[in-house]
């Protein structure tokens, strides 16, 4: 009597478990960035920032439209190609997912955001900093960080007012946000009274430099700046040390990460590097920051590379409008998205300008001192 009692009861449990388990809002959320190929580690960073946000959203409990909302990652790779970016984009779009953080690079994100647009399904991009992105007339396009106009010419500017550069060259990749960002350097050098002496460029899967470093060695350059990410910058750097080039190198966020000073295999001079993460924080709001990275190193066991924070509030940006909405239906929830404005997280405060821009966005300033990052400044 008490066994058929006791089957019984787990039955009833088990129904009641199933009924609400149903009722369960389920929302997908993709994710795209490159987890395999050169810069593995930064796609890596980014996937397990939306994995982390995804995590603590369903830990927390959220209601959407009086829902209770289970939130599921799809995670794609890239592999930081344009192809293998668009074909991610039409999986997940064929997935039905309700939203899309991604991609990491802007080779991939751009061609990507066409498929996005037209699927109606909302994008919130937190790397990839070509401006052309946002430009596109597209309703769909978000971004969390500053532009490479913003970043390539802060840094222009800084290569001449405040290392002094004299003789700077450049180099780029020749991708979407190499040679844009270094495009923007250029105008920057020149915007505040410098001029570049040489301009040389190569490939995001090139590993010999010695053609274009030494060509650039014969105008005895002080500044070299390099468009591009730090997979590629880290065997420059060892080539520039081989051929005695003690120049300044300063980049953008694509090299601006933990794992730099690591492929730069300890030829990195104190102080030698800078460059920019294209968001920041200051004063009282960083401790959300640290805190954030302090948990994230908990967890994975590995220091933040470089936008892992941007994605964890990229899904939280979206969420929230979810919220809002009282839906996860892209056409309800996207003009409530578009209409962001104030929202705290932990790279600061986010609000997104008419073409989906960070309003006000920041740029970080780091160095490398003993083969860690060090921060030189914040800038608006
Ligand atoms: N922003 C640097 C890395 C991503 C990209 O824009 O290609």
């Amino acid at each position: 009597m008490q066994v058929k009692l006791n089957v019984i009861v787990g039955a009833l449990a088990l129904c009641v478990g199933g009924a609400a388990f149903a009722q369960d809002l389920v929302v997908r959320i993709g994710h795209v960035g490159p987890t395999s190929g050169a810069i593995a580690h930064l796609g890596k960073d980014n996937e397990n920032g939306a994995r982390m946000a995804i995590e603590d959203l369903n830990a927390k409990g959220v209601t959407i439209g009086g829902r209770k909302a289970r939130f599921e990652l799809l995670a794609e790779d890239d592999a930081a190609d344009p192809k293998q970016g668009t074909a991610a984009a039409q999986k997940l779009v064929d997935s039905k997912v309700n939203g899309v953080i991604g991609h990491l690079n802007s080779g991939t994100t751009i061609p990507a955001s066409k498929i996005y647009s037209d699927a109606g399904i909302p994008q919130i991009s937190p790397s990839a900093t070509n401006p052309r992105y946002t430009r596109q007339g597209y309703k769909t396009t978000f971004r969390v960080v500053a532009d490479d106009v913003h970043l390539g010419g802060t840094l222009g500017r800084y290569a001449v007012k405040d290392l002094k550069g004299k003789k700077i060259v450049v180099i780029d990749d020749r991708t979407a946000y190499g040679q844009g960002v270094a495009d923007e350097f250029e105008k920057g050098v020149k915007a505040a009274g410098g001029a570049t002496v040489g301009r040389e460029f190569t490939s995001d899967k090139a590993t010999d430099f010695t053609a274009i470093l030494t060509s650039l060695k014969a105008k005895s350059p002080d500044v070299v700046f390099f468009g591009g990410m730090d997979a590629v910058a880290g065997p420059m750097l060892r080539q520039m040390k081989q051929l005695g080039i003690n120049a300044k190198f300063v980049g953008g966020d694509g090299i601006c990460s933990s794992e730099l000073p690591k492929l730069a295999a300890g030829t990195m001079a104190d102080g030698q590097v800078v460059c920019a993460e294209a968001g920041g924080v200051e004063g009282e709001a960083k401790k959300s920051m640290d805190d954030f990275r302090a948990k994230f190193k908990a967890k994975y066991n590995t220091e933040v590379q470089v936008y892992a924070p941007y994605v964890y509030d990229a899904v939280n940006v979206m969420v929230a409008a979810m919220v809002k909405a009282g839906s996860a239906e892209p056409a309800k929830y996207l003009p409530v998205l578009a209409a962001t404005d104030g929202f705290k997280g932990v790279t600061g405060t986010i609000g997104f300008d008419n073409k989906g821009d960070i309003k006000n966005g920041a740029l970080t300033l780091y160095t490398y001192k003993g083969g860690k990052r060090e921060q030189l400044a914040v800038v608006r």
